[in-house]
């Protein structure tokens, strides 16, 4: 038995160390490293869970050949030189008859590694393909940050026992930072509040001393109703604001608009309840917000970022030590990327966003059709908005689809060809994590099953399948993984020297923050004073909401899950209404089609709204009813902005 070091390589803020234990050939166990302060020796379940899935049955070892009807799943292996002979043959003709514009990459967040996750955009630039706009998750979130905070970072997730009161805003702290669980519970023994803000009690709740549920999509009016109470009781830090922003002697002027009074309709909170919040906020000593992102997935949500980002500065909290925020962007880049995405290759080809695949594939956004799509680490058919429209799309039997990938998802059931991709444990990378400010390097742990190749490898192949006779693509992911530490200019020499030496590196956050402006303050007014307007909605009763599940993340660890009927929460109320109770079959629909599913009401849920927790796999999943709409800011994913109406199934 031996031990090496790891890092996961999935798409979550907690970016845990991870100590591998092998036999030589086959990865036994998965546990936290106890190096990486912040992963403290323990990690998910999901991680434990990992070597059953590195060495499941059902895993992808060789390319393959659809042989029966698109989404059938039906296939023959092949060898990779052939499988290499068909895509060149198909590109070919395809970049003869349309142009490289008709081949579509999509890609997003399977792995986190800085070589392999980016990789295949300096492929295809240099190929000449439609660009992908990379929007799917946190996109409007961050673009309304940037206009209040410009590039500043938040607080490390320990600079949170400094605070005496957390607002847990939309997040999921057990799935989705559960490294956070124990710093809150000690931060809670020594006086701590916390109070979670979400549509519905979510498991956070067990962390909380109570639970706001908001209607959703009013997150922002929340805010500014937080703000003109402060204002309007002299609650605010006026030295802080004059020293460190603009624009609040603007804002404040509009926020009689925002009185708790006024915000009842769409908030459905209390006047004295927001009140109370507001109070509570502006007499801590130093308060800090945990944000999570599902509140902006919506057609306002870069708005109400920017309403909630100006909270700590309206109290001078970002002054105080655990004053702030922790979760908007938790961590700088600490490697240029640009390394490995190679932006100076790309030409000014047409742009197709991630959210919009449904309508790219049916014709609508292009001007070259796509007739070729190439998807790595990544899993639309599951994932993105607009299910019905990617599988039609995916259906078509004009669209070459190649699909990387390590099991057969619901998106690989569609391709042409299947290529067999790894495990992290299979390959080395670099990882950053986003949740906080860490870094490490790994190597690899066993060797890939099969013919199993990495991203890096696959496109290094084509690469030169291809004659794209650029050295970078014949250099090796531990090359490129080096350069990119070398050239680091956030890490000191020693730093870069441990980092390079396969340990996780962990830095601090800096006190003070730097507020990352051009003119280093807080921007309130700019480019207009922050408001609420209304999300997209839709003229079905019940708002429909997307949340995380603990034992899956986004539609990675599907591999090991059961199919099962989707789950729906509901307030109880509203179920009783409809003549529905606890685990009812009920048909959700809207303008998009239907979806059958379990309704579950053991959890409290705000009045109106619908919380589908996790992505099922196969047809009629939740992102059959998501709209491919695009947020105010950021021209990000609006998942958790939709309407269903709800019957009982007959
Ligand atoms: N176990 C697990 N871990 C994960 C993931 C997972 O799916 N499962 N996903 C990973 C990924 S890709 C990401 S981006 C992060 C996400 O991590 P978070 O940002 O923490 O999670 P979100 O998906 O944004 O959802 C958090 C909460 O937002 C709430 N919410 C939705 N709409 C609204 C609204 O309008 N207002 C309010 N106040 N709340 C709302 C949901 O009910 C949910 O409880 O987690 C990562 N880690
Ligand atoms: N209904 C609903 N929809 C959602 C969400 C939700 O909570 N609910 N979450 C949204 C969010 S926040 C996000 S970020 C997106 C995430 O969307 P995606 O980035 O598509 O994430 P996953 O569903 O995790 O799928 C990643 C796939 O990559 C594969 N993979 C992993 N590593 C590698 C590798 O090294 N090489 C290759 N070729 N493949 C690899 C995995 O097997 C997996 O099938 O989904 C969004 N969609
Ligand atoms: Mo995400």
């Amino acid at each position: 038995m031996s031990v090496t070091r790891s890092a996961c390589p999935y798409d979550c803020p907690e970016g845990c160390s991870l100590l591998v234990e092998t036999d030589g050939n086959t990865v036994t166990a998965i546990t936290g490293d106890p190096a990486n302060p912040y992963t403290n020796g323990w990690v998910c379940g999901k991680m434990r869970k990992l070597p059953q899935a590195i060495h499941g049955p059902d895993r992808i070892l060789t390319p393959l050949r659809r042989t029966g009807p698109k989404g059938a799943g039906q296939f023959a292996p092949i060898s990779w030189a052939e499988a290499v002979e068909e895509i060149l043959t198909r590109w070919k003709a395809l970049i003869a008859q349309y142009g490289a514009e008709t081949i579509l990459p999509y890609s997003y967040a399977g792995t986190m590694g800085a070589v392999h996750r980016n990789c295949g955009e300096g492929f295809f630039h240099a190929l000449g393909a439609s660009r992908l706009v990379r929007t799917l998750c946190s996109s409007g979130k961050s673009a309304g940050w940037q206009t209040v905070m410009g590039d500043s970072c938040d607080l490390a997730p320990w600079d949170l026992l400094h605070s005496d009161l957390i607002l847990l805003w939309s997040a999921n702290i057990p799935a989705t930072r559960a490294h956070l669980g124990p710093i809150l519970r000690q931060a809670r023994e020594k006086g701590t509040k916390i109070l979670l803000i979400d549509v519905y009690e979510n498991p956070s709740a067990s962390l909380a001393d109570g639970t706001i549920l908001v209607r959703p999509g009013s997150d922002g009016a929340l805010a500014l109703s937080i703000l003109q109470v402060l204002a309007a009781e002299g609650l605010t830090d006026e030295d802080w604001l004059a020293a460190h922003a603009t624009g609040w002697e603007t804002l404040k002027a509009t926020l009689g608009r925002w009185t708790p009074e006024a915000t009842q309709a769409l908030t459905g909170l209390a006047p004295e309840a927001v009140r109370s919040l507001a109070r509570a906020y502006g007499r801590a000593k130093a308060p800090a917000i945990v944000l999570g992102s599902g509140f902006s997935r919506s057609g306002n949500g870069g708005e109400a970022t920017r309403a909630i980002a100006a909270l700590p500065a309206a109290v001078g909290a970002w002054a105080k030590r655990g004053g702030g925020t922790y979760g908007v962007c938790s961590s700088p880049s600490l490697v240029d990327k640009s390394l490995v995405k190679l932006p100076h290759l790309a030409g000014s080809t047409q742009q197709v966003n991630i959210n919009r695949l449904g309508p790219a594939l049916a014709g609508e956004d292009v001007k070259v059709p796509i007739h070729s799509l190439y998807v790595y680490h990544a899993n639309p058919a599951a994932v993105t908005s607009d299910q019905g429209a990617i599988l039609r799309g995916l259906a078509r039997e004009d669209l070459f689809t190649i699909v990387h990938e390590r099991y057969l998802t619901d998106t690989a059931r569609y391709a042409d060809l299947v290529l067999p991709a790894p495990y992290m444990v299979e390959t080395a990378d670099l990882y950053t994590a986003y949740g906080y400010r860490q870094i490490q390097y790994v190597d690899p742990v066993v060797a890939p099953p099969g013919e199993v190749k990495s991203n890096w490898e696959v496109f290094s192949l084509l690469a030169r399948a291809l004659g794209l006779d650029d050295p970078h693509f014949s250099r090796t992911p531990e090359d490129l993984c080096r350069e990119l530490v070398e050239k680091s200019a956030a890490l000191t020499p020693e730093e870069k020297a441990r980092v390079l030496a396969g340990e996780p590196v962990v830095l601090e956050a800096p006190f003070p923050l730097p507020i990352g402006t051009a003119d280093g303050k807080v921007h309130l007014a700019d480019p207009s004073p922050i408001t609420w307007y209304p999300p997209h909605g839709g003229p079905e009763p019940f708002r429909l909401v997307c949340a995380p599940a603990i034992a899956s993340l986004n539609s990675s660890f599907q591999e090991l899950a059961a199919p099962s009927l989707p789950v729906f929460r509901m307030n109880a109320a509203d179920a009783d209404a409809l003549g529905l109770a606890h685990g009812d079959r009920a048909v959700c629909a809207n303008d998009l089609g239907e979806v059958v599913c379990a309704v579950a009401l053991d959890k409290a849920v705000a009045l109106g709204t619908v919380v589908a927790e996790g992505v099922s796999p196969g047809q009629g999943t939740v992102n059959t009813l998501t709209h491919p709409r695009l947020s105010d800011l950021g021209e990000a994913t609006t998942l958790n902005d939709n309407t269903v109406s709800v019957r009982p199934a007959g």
